[in-house]
């Protein structure tokens, strides 16, 4: 954190779970989703308000926490940590949290929430406040599993068009070498990436090894979610680059895996390593060890994404993302200017104070489908 916060006090909070219906099903290799269910944070307190959202997902595939999990979480035990407690900065008061084992998820949605009624507070921007230095990030797109190879190659097309830098293919075993060269054949210059979501084990070296040939950037997430061991070993047999995802939870997941040599590359996810000042410092570890950094996602709404935009705005992430326009994931947002892809493939980094983004209470309102009270309040 670059800037001096203001010091505050969470007088009130709020936990609403909404529900976005996604344009077309994303399908990757552990299962296929066609809505973002999506816990949010309301926070209020010395005439300033935020709002967090939290990362996890309907079931526990890609990780182990769940939205339902996380609402129990920031309940009972990560908001009332904070809930009428003597003032404090953002850090100061997700310090009160720390003793809390995992659930990041539902961390960094609370955190999230403080870091925006700290920049409402103090009229500075989430950008500023983690010590972002671009105003414009280069986006790439994450692509589903499709119902052929002809639909991926339009899709590819489609996105192409639109003007993202990179594309990334969800693949599984039996799923790959064709995809690869499919799309290889057809975009022979497009920086393009596949990512597993740890479908694959080193039985199946053979097949990841077969991809070497395609010049893929990197392939992500290869194996287990908690295998550096097998991450390593499978890089000493490949030379596709390996960007671990999953499998890095933390600050100490991270240091173990340049220290192993598990891969090369890191897709950081602020809700993944329990939020965007853990991340800060994350970035700066990879960085030093010559990991080149992208921005995931988790097909966050409008809330999710400003929050994407700005840490992906620091300096060691060198690659584009998944962070991907409001258009490609949904109809209608939930704030009042969807984020737009400019031709030349980038967006822009809200400059507003905390997360930047209006949200649109009428489209809030309609998307609810539970919101409780936290305490007293
Ligand atoms: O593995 O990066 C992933 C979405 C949900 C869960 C896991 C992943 C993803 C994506 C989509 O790849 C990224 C995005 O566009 O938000
Ligand atoms: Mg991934």
């Amino acid at each position: 954190m670059t800037s001096e916060l203001p010091l505050l006090t969470v007088e009130r909070a709020r936990i609403r779970v909404v529900e976005l219906p996604l344009l077309a099903p994303f399908t990757t290799s552990f299962g296929t989703q066609t809505v973002r269910r999506a816990v949010l944070v309301e926070l209020e307190g010395d005439g300033a308000a935020g709002i967090g959202e939290c990362a996890a997902g309907i079931e526990p595939a890609y990780s182990s926490e769940t939205a339902a999990g996380a609402v129990e979480v920031l309940r009972e035990y990560i908001l009332p940590a904070v809930l009428g407690k003597p003032a404090a900065d953002p850090r100061g008061q997700a310090r009160r949290w720390a003793w809390v084992r995992g659930h990041n998820m539902a961390k960094a949605a609370a955190e999230m929430a403080l870091l925006d009624q700290a920049g409402h507070a103090a009229g500075i921007s989430l950008k500023a406040m983690l010590g972002g230095v671009k105003d414009r990030i280069e986006c790439g797109v994450s692509i589903g599993i499709q119902a052929s190879l002809g639909a991926t190659l339009e899709t590819v097309e489609g996105f192409l068009e639109q003007g993202y830098r990179r594309i990334k293919l969800k693949c599984k075993p039996g799923y790959d070498v064709t995809l690869a060269r499919a799309v290889r054949e057809r975009f022979p210059e497009t920086p393009v990436m596949l990512d597993a979501n740890s479908a694959y084990t080193l039985q199946d070296v053979a097949a990841l090894r077969a991809l070497d040939e395609f010049g893929l950037m990197m392939i992500e997430q290869p194996l287990a979610h908690d295998d550096l061991l097998d991450h390593a070993a499978l890089q000493g047999q490949i030379r596709t680059p390996i960007c671990l995802d999953e499998s890095i939870e933390s600050l100490t997941d991270l240091r173990a895996a340049i220290a192993l040599r598990s891969g090369q590359i890191l897709n950081l996810k602020a809700g993944r390593v329990g939020g965007l000042l853990p991340s800060i410092d994350l970035q700066a570890t990879a960085a030093a060890a010559g990991w080149p950094v992208w921005c995931g996602g988790m097909l966050e709404t409008g809330i999710g994404r400003a929050a994407n935009l700005a840490v992906a705005s620091l300096p060691g992430f060198t690659l584009p993302g998944d962070t991907s326009a409001s258009d490609r994931y949904f109809e209608r947002d939930v704030i009042t200017e969807p984020f737009r892809l400019a031709s030349d493939g980038t967006m822009a980094v809200p400059q507003g104070p905390g997360l930047g983004v209006d949200v649109d209470r009428e489209r809030l309102e309609q998307i609810t489908v539970h919101q409780e009270n936290v305490g007293r309040s």
